[in-house]
């Protein structure tokens, strides 16, 4: 199984992204691993640039699952993303200073598209260890949902058969210490159990499909 993750750079004030962290702290654990390879990047907190490196990410490494990661700093819970919607509205500046009022990221594209990740099984697998998720019905209108809606529109482009789809994560935890919401956020290592069960539900779920489509053939 090949796997595309990708997290973002700092942007709006944020002195470091918490989705940068987590992909590369799972880059390093995860490169011995026999079952899938996977590819990480960080991406620019740019609605252009990021939307261009996403598809071509996907074009060079043919991944047979893309899970994009970014934060959502005013959330307490892992939030498995379900609709990715063709539209940048922000009133806060993208990292090279663009802003986009009611605009089509695909002008003529659907509106939305659904993930393709197996969304219920991952929530379950999640909170069997106690962690705090939910589905989420709405990315955001801004750089994150733009990367899952490109990537989804990719997948249909290109007719592929992949998983993808994307997750918000919450601040740190000791991010927020400094604030008046120390209750909320988790840790580095949370997360990176989120994610790692999230592949594990994927790898699960794939062995099971390709069985299937084995004993149908034969
Ligand atoms: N979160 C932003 C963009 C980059 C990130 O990590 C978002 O939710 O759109």
């Amino acid at each position: 199984m090949r796997i595309l993750l990708t997290g973002f750079n700092e942007f709006g004030g944020l002195e470091y992204n918490p989705s940068e962290v987590i992909v590369k702290e799972l880059a390093e654990r995860l490169k011995f691993s026999e079952s899938y390879s996977l590819l990480v990047e960080v991406l620019p907190t740019e609605f252009y640039k990021a939307g261009m490196r996403i598809r071509e990410l996907m074009e060079t490494f043919k991944p047979d699952v893309v899970i994009g990661l970014g934060v959502a700093v005013d959330r307490h819970f892992i939030q498995l993303e379900r609709i990715a919607l063709n539209l940048m509205d922000t009133v806060v500046p993208d990292n090279a200073g663009a802003i986009y009022a009611g605009t089509q990221i695909v002008p003529d594209g659907p509106l939305a598209y659904l993930a393709t990740l197996p969304l219920d099984k991952m929530r379950a697998r999640i909170q069997s260890l106690g962690l705090p998720v939910e589905i989420s019905n709405h990315a955001g209108t801004y750089v994150c949902n733009n990367v899952f809606y490109l990537a989804r529109h990719e997948t249909e482009r290109l007719g592929l058969n992949i998983r993808c789809g994307f997750i918000h994560i919450p601040p740190f935890a000791s991010e927020n210490r400094t604030t008046n919401h120390h209750r909320l956020g988790l840790s580095p290592h949370q997360i990176i159990k989120a994610i790692e069960a999230c592949i594990d539900v994927l790898q699960e779920t794939t062995a099971s499909e390709n069985r299937l489509r084995r004993n149908q053939s034969n």
